[in-house]
């Protein structure tokens, strides 16, 4: 992969717009992630560990919400069995188009045995079957609450027996002052990255009502109520979680 570029986008905004995933962000979203998501690099390795573990034979893994397709790489590098296939999707043709690039030359040079078809979609019209593995790494608090529901169930109905769903997302504390004080380290956290104190205010007014975040109770609850018997959650880095639940 080429070099990161560093995330400039609200360095140089004068107009206050919601986020867009476009050609502008897609170009820095490698270096935005990180400096943006604590904990994001330890998902992205667990997602290949978990690979590993439990993708089975002649099965589907789908990347929903793909972006660059990070989580897919991962996937592709983790799977030790034949036959798989992985589908990852986004609905931002910026980010599907660089998304197709990165694999390609993850073809050109691992030449790996895990096909992967990377689709212009939206993850609410996809449908999932014949699945082991569901990735879902900062994607569902895009969604609209029905949405969300509507999507896990059918996460939960497409995939096979023993099959596993990673759920990552920003989420919100219930108690106010606990909240405040995440809030404010992970702003901490995203100035030690060099991102300045307007850049931080720029971006979260940006994504306001864009990303809208849940209680863990919350995510918890929906897991449950879609059919997933077991879920944990294996890492919380200040306000950002992610959570495994095995069909
Ligand atoms: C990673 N998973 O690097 N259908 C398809 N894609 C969507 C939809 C939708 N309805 N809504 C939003 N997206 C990646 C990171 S980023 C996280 C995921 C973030 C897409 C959107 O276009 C964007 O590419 C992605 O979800 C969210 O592991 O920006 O915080």
């Amino acid at each position: 992969m080429s070099p990161m570029t560093t995330d400039k986008v609200y360095q140089q905004k004068t107009e206050a717009k919601p986020f867009r995933f476009n050609e502008e962000v897609a170009k820095v979203f490698p270096d935005m992630l990180q400096r943006s998501i604590p904990g994001y690099a330890a998902t992205i390795e667990a997602i290949g560990s978990l690979a590993a573990r439990y993708v089975q034979k002649d099965t589907r893994c789908y990347d929903l919400g793909c972006s660059l397709g990070a989580a897919t790489i991962a996937m592709r590098q983790g799977i030790r069995n034949a036959g798989c296939r992985i589908l990852a999707v986004d609905t931002a043709a910026a980010m599907t188009g660089r998304c197709r690039e990165i694999v390609a030359e993850d073809d050109r040079l691992f030449a790996p045995t895990t096909s992967v078809e990377v689709i212009d979609g939206d993850i609410r019209e996809i449908e999932i079957t014949n699945a082991s593995m569901v990735v879902l790494n900062y994607t569902l608090q895009f969604l609209s609450m029905d949405d969300r529901g509507t999507l896990m169930r059918s996460i939960h109905d497409g995939l096979n027996d023993g099959g596993l769903l990673v759920l990552s997302e920003k989420v919100v504390d219930e108690n106010a002052e606990m909240e405040q004080l995440l809030v404010d380290l992970h702003h901490e956290h995203k100035r030690r990255n060099d991102y300045s104190a307007l850049e931080i205010s720029r971006k979260r007014a940006a994504l306001e009502n864009v990303l809208i975040p849940e209680t863990v109770a919350a995510h918890r609850d929906r897991l449950k109520k879609a059919g997933f018997g077991h879920a944990a959650v294996w890492l919380r880095y200040f306000n950002f979680v992610s959570i495994i639940a095995i069909k």
